[in-house]
């Protein structure tokens, strides 16, 4: 029974929209993306290193679409202090090494949602790297 419960849960909630999930998502504690850094899920690894990873995004928004996150948990942009300076900007060297890895030479967008106005979902720092196509301006 608990598990047809739990079956039943997640089809809602992949049947919901980024922003419903960022309603419903609790800030604090552990995360799926969490739990992708331990390899207890399954995922390629486009790049790792000690600082951080990068990974497809399962939902993607745009031909390509990937998410670099640091190793360190931080929950969400808001949260980084300044001893994440370092850590924040290697994402984003990262992030630019890895589009152009991936030959977005026409250009691409970093996106970081913060907090459920910023529709976060995932409460585990994450930047959303996505091109491949003319992205629209400005977002909803
Ligand atoms: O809305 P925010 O900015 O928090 O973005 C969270 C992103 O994580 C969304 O674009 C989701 O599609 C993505 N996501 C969620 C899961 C997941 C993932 N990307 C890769 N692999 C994933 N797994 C295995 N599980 C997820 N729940």
């Amino acid at each position: 029974k608990g598990n047809t419960l739990r079956f039943v849960s997640s089809t809602a909630v992949s049947s919901m929209s980024e922003v419903e999930k960022a309603a419903q998502a609790a800030p604090g504690g552990d995360t799926i993306f969490g739990r992708i850094l331990r390899k207890e899920i399954p995922c390629n690894f486009i790049h790792e290193d000690d600082k951080c990873v990068a990974f497809n995004d399962i939902n993607p928004e745009a031909p390509i679409h990937f998410l670099v996150i640091p190793r360190k948990p931080i929950p969400s942009l808001s949260e980084a202090g300044d001893e994440d300076a370092e850590i924040l900007g290697h994402l984003m060297v990262t992030a630019s090494k890895l589009a152009k890895k991936q030959g977005l030479d026409n250009g691409y967008r970093l996106v970081v949602n913060n907090g459920r106005h910023g529709a976060q979902s995932v409460y585990h720092l994450h930047i959303h790297v996505m091109g491949g196509r003319q992205l629209r301006w400005p977002p909803g």
